[in-house]
């Protein structure tokens, strides 16, 4: 059973990945402004080296990085202000040959930095902004390494820029530039601050489609991703009601694992939870809800009233459904916990004993009648 399950849950972990796609973001700005710092402030740092990826046009100036929920579109040896006409070219040869594909594979948004302590955006950055929009693509303006004062007032320096910017009237998303700093400086005091907000902007510019990757992808905003998960445990309760719409016999309900699979493997998903540990986790406390399934199947058959003597010995829809999405709120709890960095051993490594153990608490604790 356990190597069965952690088979199918790997398998399924990939299935979800690919429904899950990717989320394609474009850098643009000159070299040394933060590009590199802001991504990783607001996506976490790649988790292997990820070299300089790979190169995307025939003139092979444009590189896609792969990391997985997340794929970066960057530029290596044409700058802005210098080579904006060969730029623009193989942008436009990419997009055209994108836009033949499927969503996933195009660019969904833009961050076009400028170092907010610059004071000056050219009228060719302007004119690269509208170019890049022609090609409907969504700009987001971001001024980078804005530093504020003892009172968190922003530089004013960074805000007349960002009023010349938002004067120009350009093509860009809520018509105005965002202003971030991303990466803490202990020396001078700056704290980070400004990424929520772009993030949120990121999302309006981004196409629903590839939403549900963004939220896995991003780091900083754990709530997206909670309320991405209650989606999908919502509709796979739903699911195990119609599967159970007929009553199914007691010793039937493994028809509902799949569904309660592929909900955990999307949730694992979600909190990029490696898929060695997910795939542990998933046998850990799968175990234990395998266990606990017919105490709680009982248990559960107990509190809808008059389902005990109109099914019998069957699992009716309600209690599939209430089942099920108590195992994928137990399952939050515990994959959110170990986003956290908890649920580790003395050595660091995922402690499977303490993951069981917290599964099953959690689970008590959504079907009360549960031994
Ligand atoms: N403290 C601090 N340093 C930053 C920030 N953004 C960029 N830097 C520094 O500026 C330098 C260039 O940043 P990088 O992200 O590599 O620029 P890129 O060439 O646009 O990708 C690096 O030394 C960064 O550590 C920031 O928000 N805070
Ligand atoms: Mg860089």
């Amino acid at each position: 059973m356990p190597d069965w399950f952690t088979d199918a849950f790997r398998a399924e972990y990939e299935h979800q990945l690919e429904l899950l796609g990717r989320f394609n973001l474009a850098l643009f700005g000159k070299t040394g402004v933060g590009k590199s710092t802001l991504v990783n402030a607001v996506f976490g740092e790649p988790v292997a080296a990820t070299g300089i990826g790979e190169p995307v046009t025939h003139d092979a100036h444009l590189y896609l990085d792969d990391r997985g929920r997340l794929g970066l579109l960057d530029t290596r040896g044409l700058e802005i202000g210098r080579d904006d006409r060969q730029l623009v070219k193989e942008l436009e040869a990419y997009v055209r040959q994108m836009r033949r594909g499927p969503v996933e594979d195009q660019i969904h948004v833009v961050w076009y930095c400028v170092r907010g302590m610059d004071r000056r955006f050219e009228p060719f950055e302007a004119e690269f902004v509208r170019r890049l929009a022609d090609l409907d693509l969504p700009v987001i303006v971001v001024l980078t390494q804005v530093p504020r004062g003892p009172g968190g007032q922003l530089h004013p320096d960074a805000v007349a820029l960002a009023g010349h910017i938002t004067g120009l009237g350009l093509p860009i998303v809520d018509g105005r530039p965002y202003l971030t700093y991303a990466l803490e400086d202990p020396f001078s005091g700056q704290s980070s601050y400004g990424l929520t907000e772009l993030l949120e902007a990121t999302f309006r510019g981004a196409p629903e489609a590839v939403h549900a990757a963004l939220t896995a992808a991003q780091q900083i905003d754990h709530r997206r991703k909670a309320a991405q998960a209650r989606r999908f445990i919502a509709g796979t309760a739903a699911g195990a009601a119609a599967t159970a719409a007929t009553p199914i016999p007691f010793s039937d309900a493994t028809v509902l694992v799949p569904l309660q699979l592929a909900m955990m493997a999307r949730i694992a998903q979600l909190y990029q939870v490696p898929v060695d540990r997910a795939a542990l986790m998933a046998v850990a406390s799968t175990t234990a809800a395998t266990q606990v399934g017919r105490a709680s199947v009982t248990g559960l058959l107990k509190l809808i009233p008059g389902a005990g003597t109109v099914t019998g010995g069957a699992i009716g829809a309600a209690v599939a459904s209430s089942f099920t999405y108590a195992m994928g709120e137990a399952w939050l709890a515990v994959v959110e916990r170990v986003a956290a960095g908890g649920l580790r051993g003395l050595d660091g490594m995922l402690d499977t004993e303490q993951i069981r153990g917290d599964f099953l608490a959690e689970l008590r604790r959504r079907v009360p009648r549960l031994r």
